[in-house]
């Protein structure tokens, strides 16, 4: 069977693969699916596709290989610019939509005393350090979580989405929380976003998880539950290092 000219190398359970098929989805772009057994035993044609941070998601199109999922986003708006428009058109609104979608990922954020040196960090920015420290440390950390979300809060204002009317960049780059963030609150017991700290978050939360498109593209719950409790205790027991 010859290669889709579109492919893009995933798994199943990541937020960042996902938010690039969101993009491919909402372009209307046909697509193979690829997925990775991260990230313990990455494919060759992972590794040879992306040798620098060796991470999905990777997109493939017309044989020329992309990483990280934002740039990949950007890339996708830009050429295929035909149909539903992803980036703001606006150069400074452009611009602050990547200001907050680097907020959102931004390792920086975390403070010492998570296990933030491995590879993957970014994938789940504060949130992670809270899901995988205790006692004082995540203390602290919940505080700079709850901050954080607090004042991702502000880019979103009165509006329906972060794009406005129709959910747009910023909505993909940071639409996984909606999803994996009350899994994460269930499992470690504690509350980031709720109506008391970041209310208009919340209401947005629920909004976007009703965006149809999104609604039928996210991985079964139970499933991501039982990944990332298996994850978190393999954190805390040690059994996975920097
Ligand atoms: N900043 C990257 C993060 C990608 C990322 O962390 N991918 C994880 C899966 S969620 C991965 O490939 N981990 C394998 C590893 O770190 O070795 C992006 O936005 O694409």
């Amino acid at each position: 069977m010859a290669e889709k000219e579109v492919r893009l190398f995933g798994m199943w359970a990541s937020p960042f693969a996902l938010k690039v098929e969101w993009a491919l989805k909402l372009k209307g772009i046909e697509y193979e699916y690829v997925n990775e057994d991260i990230p313990f035993n990455k494919s060759d044609e992972l590794l040879r596709l992306n040798p620098v941070t060796q991470k999905i998601p990777v997109l493939v199109h017309n044989g020329k290989p992309l990483a990280e999922s934002l740039i990949i986003i950007e890339y996708i708006d830009d050429t295929w610019t035909e149909g539903y428009s992803i980036m703001p058109k606006d150069p400074y609104d452009r611009a602050q939509a990547r200001f907050w979608a680097k907020f959102a990922d931004d390792k920086d954020n975390l403070s010492e005393g998570a296990f933030v040196s491995w590879t993957s960090v970014e994938c789940i920015s504060a949130t992670f350090g809270v899901f995988t420290s205790l006692g004082e440390a995540q203390q602290k950390m919940l505080q700079e979580a709850r901050e954080a979300f607090k004042t991702l809060e502000q880019a979103l204002g009165s509006k329906q989405f972060f794009g406005g009317d129709q959910i747009g960049y910023l909505d993909l780059a940071i639409g996984w929380f909606a999803f994996w963030m009350p899994i994460f609150e269930e499992i470690a017991s504690i509350s980031i976003v709720d109506n008391e700290n970041a209310p208009l978050l919340k209401e947005w939360f629920a909004r976007i998880l009703d965006v149809d498109m999104i609604k039928t593209s996210l991985p079964p719950r139970d499933k991501i539950y039982e990944l990332s409790k298996q994850r978190r205790e393999q954190f805390l027991s040690g059994q996975i290092k920097p």
